[in-house]
């Protein structure tokens, strides 16, 4: 089985299934797909029937899209609890990840997943305020009926697709209660994010369209919303 993605620094949806991968431990190879070159794009397209990654390859079946990798390996190792065992939690984290995926686009769009910068104050708090505080509200319920630290108690499917809005807290040092602060402490500390942390602080590609200078001064021009 082989993970296709890409630069560790800004591939938000490339660490989501990696960190399953990785903290369940389930073998795999990785196959980094770069997308600093202008040509990045052919690359994807030979190897990514959607042109994005991240992708799964498992013998003939070749899959895209993050939530069907993330499904496709819970069904294969279902006894590694990669959601939650308690159907009534499942649901939950399942719906908290489908909210996640087609969600939060403010946060998304404002705020990219840079690991290794540190911008405190870069993000107009406006901007992100709606989606911090239904951040509050999801995590925070989901923390107190758990216990903690992670959203379902023990780490789960749902914390992965959540890591990389953590990591945006970080970058930006966006205003959050205690109790997010403190999923955002719980992931850094998860061994396998620090890993891919480690990796990704070492790379030395800028990609600039990611860069929140780029980001900010296209929004200003009204390309992007
Ligand atoms: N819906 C896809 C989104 C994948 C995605 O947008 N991946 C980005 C990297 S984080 C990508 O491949 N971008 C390359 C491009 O759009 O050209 C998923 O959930 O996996």
């Amino acid at each position: 089985m082989k993970l296709l993605f890409a630069n560790r620094n800004y591939s938000s949806w490339s660490l989501r299934p990696w960190l399953v991968l990785k903290h369940f431990d389930i073998p795999f190879e990785e196959e980094l797909l770069t997308f600093h070159e202008p040509n990045y794009k052919d690359v994807f397209a030979v190897k990514s029937p959607t042109g994005k990654v991240p992708v799964l390859v498992d013998g003939e079946l070749v899959i895209p899209e993050t939530v069907a990798i993330i499904e496709y390996l819970a069904e294969l190792f279902p006894e590694k609890g990669i959601w939650p065992q308690d159907r009534t939690l499942r649901a939950k984290a399942r719906a908290a990840s489908a909210e996640m995926h087609g969600g939060f686009i403010g946060l998304r769009n404002s705020a990219p997943m840079n690991l290794r910068a540190s911008f405190p104050g870069r993000v107009p708090v406006d901007d992100v305020a709606d989606d911090l505080k239904r951040l509050e509200a999801l995590w925070g319920g989901m923390l107190e009926q758990s216990g903690g630290p992670y959203l379902c108690g023990a780490f789960s499917a749902v914390d992965a697709m959540f890591a990389p809005v953590a990591t945006r807290i970080r970058t930006y040092v966006l205003p959050v209660s205690d109790v997010s602060a403190g999923y955002v402490e719980a992931i850094y500390a998860l061994p396998a994010f620090q890993e891919w942390l480690a990796e990704a602080i070492k790379e030395p590609w800028i990609v600039e369209r990611d860069e929140i200078d780029f980001i900010q001064a296209q929004s200003a021009q009204g390309k992007i919303q």
